[in-house]
């Protein structure tokens, strides 16, 4: 693929961060505060605002209701704030799992008042979306139990789908659905949205405005992640991603700072749909789930960023004539090697071209450090907890 090809699709590569990536999060062990870090939705889309003002591909910002938006405060407002910052609102994740009435889960409990509380609070999600012009409704559900025995699980699993329809009903056009699963935690039994299958089968019946996310950190050892990709895309049925990276479990690591190649393995069967099947992929949501608890949060998510456009920019050169012609003979090792040319290309070049044609530093990490606002960030928000008499870590998790 000719090189301006190239950089035309980073043009149209963009990733969301989180809001939750700016602030102090931590594991069931604690959590490990950093003076600069994020506490208001303020600080948060300051935060956001700057990584896309060094990186210039990521204008969105993804929210959490219950941790960035409080009761009175009117989301339109929400809005002017990230529009102040460069950024745009982009996907809303309601909170079905941190309020006590969530024991025994969300839409899936048996108990109906947790129900009846989770479904009026996709209804202000909803409304949130309307307000601040988000097309994306993104539902991670902690739902499960911990013990044999302890719930009938077609029962939930005919509650939960119930809920997705009349979810999926109440929202407007053009407002898509976004079904996540995870194999465990915070239930260690059984987790009623546990792996792709069943987060498809919940988006299928759900309506045609509904896709699965596959968040990279959601897989049990082993799982082929991109053959996943490869299966949802080919049914239309790939919404978007939360990519990290891990080691083990749902570790939230920055992307690529494990396994790189698996990132580049994802890009690659999404460029293969797009090239030689002809799949529309220009409607996939790539987003950022992680959770920094031990690198300083915006060098983090600067370095996930571009290191999402490096491993972007390093599929789209796989020669896929000579992919195609190698497996025609089943040619594996010249097979692979396409794969391999590509992933080692030094893409550097290329991506200072691309950066310099924004007028952005070729180095966005290293051009962030030398603007020292990490250092006074630190200091105007210390005094800032300090006069809002905050100290240490704030009520919610992020
Ligand atoms: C659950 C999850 C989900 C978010 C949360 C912050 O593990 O991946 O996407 O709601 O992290
Ligand atoms: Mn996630």
């Amino acid at each position: 693929m000719d090189h301006d090809r190239v950089l035309t699709l980073l043009d149209e590569f963009r990733i969301e961060t989180p809001s939750w990536g700016y602030a102090d999060t931590g594991t069931r062990f604690g959590k490990f505060l950093q003076p600069a870090a994020a506490s208001t939705i303020d600080e948060k889309l300051a935060d956001a605002g700057t990584v896309h003002e060094y990186t210039a591909c990521c204008p969105t910002v993804a929210v959490h209701v219950l941790w960035d938006f409080s009761v009175g405060v009117d989301a339109q407002q929400t809005a002017d704030v990230a529009k102040k910052h460069g950024v745009k609102i982009g996907s809303i994740n309601p909170n079905l799992f941190q309020d006590q009435i969530y024991k025994f889960g969300s839409a899936a409990s048996s108990d109906e008042r947790a129900r009846a509380h989770a479904s009026r609070h996709v209804n202000d999600c909803i409304a949130i979306g309307k307000a601040v012009g988000s097309d994306l409704l993104s539902f991670w559900m902690a739902d499960g139990t911990n013990y044999p025995g302890q719930d009938d699980i077609v029962s939930r699993k005919r509650r939960l789908a119930g809920a997705f329809r009349q979810w999926h009903d109440a929202m407007p056009d053009g407002m898509t659905l976004l079904v996540e699963y995870k194999p465990f935690e915070p239930t260690f039994y059984h987790t009623d949205i546990a792996d792709w299958g069943m987060a498809y089968t919940f988006a299928k019946e759900a309506g045609p405005n509904a896709k699965v996310l596959v968040d990279t950190g959601h897989h049990l050892p082993g799982a082929n992640i991109e053959h996943i990709v490869a299966f949802l895309l080919d049914e239309g049925m790939l919404g978007g991603f939360h990519f990290n990276d891990r080691k083990y479990a749902d570790d939230d690591l920055t992307l690529g700072s494990i396994d790189p190649y698996a990132v580049f393995r994802i890009f690659h069967e999404i460029r293969n749909a797009a090239e030689i099947h002809g799949t529309d992929v220009s409607q996939i949501a790539y987003m950022v789930d992680q959770s920094h608890n031990m690198k300083p949060k915006m060098e983090a998510m600067i370095q996930t960023v571009t290191t999402a456009q490096e491993l972007f920019a390093k599929a789209c050169l796989v020669d896929r004539k000579k992919l195609l012609d190698a497996q025609a003979k089943r040619d594996i090792v010249a097979a692979e090697v396409c794969l391999k040319e590509a992933f080692f290309t030094d893409v550097m070049p290329l991506l200072s071209n691309w950066r310099k044609k924004r007028n952005l530093d070729p180095n966005p990490l290293m051009a962030y450090r030398a603007s020292g606002y990490e250092a006074r960030v630190a200091n105007e928000r210390e005094a800032a907890r300090a006069a809002r008499g905050q100290s240490g870590a704030g009520g919610n998790y992020a």
